[in-house]
């Protein structure tokens, strides 16, 4: 290899590595002009609305998501700790999760459960962003479905700022069914701290830290595609859907 190619394929340390990560903060969804509003208490009940019954599909698909992860992970360790994120969604028998808190945040906001159940109000370009990330952690390598994760490096402290925001701004949305995010705010961390490290210890070549801050950017481009679609309204195409 010449001596520019090898001066050219030296890694990031792991500082410089985490650095490179997590500034796709300033790409973060929480910037979006969709949840700028939301947090400055401008956003109309339907706006709300259209909001929680899109973002369903997005929670909904999460545990396929990282079902295709322990699908394409053949290590035991791995698949031990990845796979409680997807209990944590699903709930189990006895523990509802946190797709059961989910509808019970469009309870809260005036969409019943069988109506985001149903999914007749998820939008296509919504429904084509979410199964984009599903499809990629299908197939990637699971590390790069991992680092797309990191979204959440940035999520609790943009949740924080929504929570107060929708308890201040819009009185008439019952607390209780906040109850989501608040769960959020403590197992995010948790998820994130355990991604950041399984990426900085299995990313050890440049190519390898670059597919994965190329992973966590097409994350917030899905994130930011998702918001465009909620944000611009309704739109279907005519005619009937079945
Ligand atoms: O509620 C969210 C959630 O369960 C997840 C899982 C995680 C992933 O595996 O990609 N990302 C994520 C996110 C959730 N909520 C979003 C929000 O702003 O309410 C943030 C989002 C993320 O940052 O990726």
């Amino acid at each position: 290899m010449t001596d520019v190619a090898d001066r050219a394929a030296v890694a990031w340390s792991p500082a410089e590595f985490t650095e490179r990560l997590r500034a796709q903060s300033t790409r973060y969804h929480n910037l979006h002009p969709f949840h700028q509003r939301m947090d400055g208490g401008a956003l109309s009940r339907e706006e709300l609305q259209r909001w929680v019954t899109n973002r369903f599909y997005y929670q909904k698909c999460i545990p396929l998501k990282d079902a295709a992860i322990l699908a394409n992970c053949p290590e035991v360790e791995v698949r031990r700790e990845w796979i409680g994120r997807i209990l944590d969604h699903d709930g189990t028998a006895a523990e509802p999760g946190g797709i059961d808190s989910w509808l019970a945040l469009g309870e809260s906001l005036g969409v019943s459960r069988r109506e985001l159940v149903s999914e007749r109000g998820v939008l296509p370009a919504v429904r084509y962003a979410v199964d984009a990330y599903v499809t990629f952690a299908r197939e990637r390598p699971w590390i790069e479905a991992v680092a797309s994760s990191l979204t959440e490096l940035f999520g609790p402290a943009a949740i924080k700022v929504r929570l107060e925001a929708l308890e201040r701004h819009y009185p008439w949305i019952d607390p209780a069914g906040l109850q989501y995010f608040r769960t959020r705010l403590v197992k995010a961390p948790r998820d994130a701290r355990y991604a950041l490290d399984l990426t900085l210890e299995r990313c050890t070549t440049l190519e390898r830290q670059e597919a994965a801050v190329a992973a966590l950017r097409f994350k917030t481009e899905m994130l930011w595609a998702q918001l465009d679609a909620i944000d611009r309204g309704e739109s279907q195409p005519p005619g009937p859907r079945a």
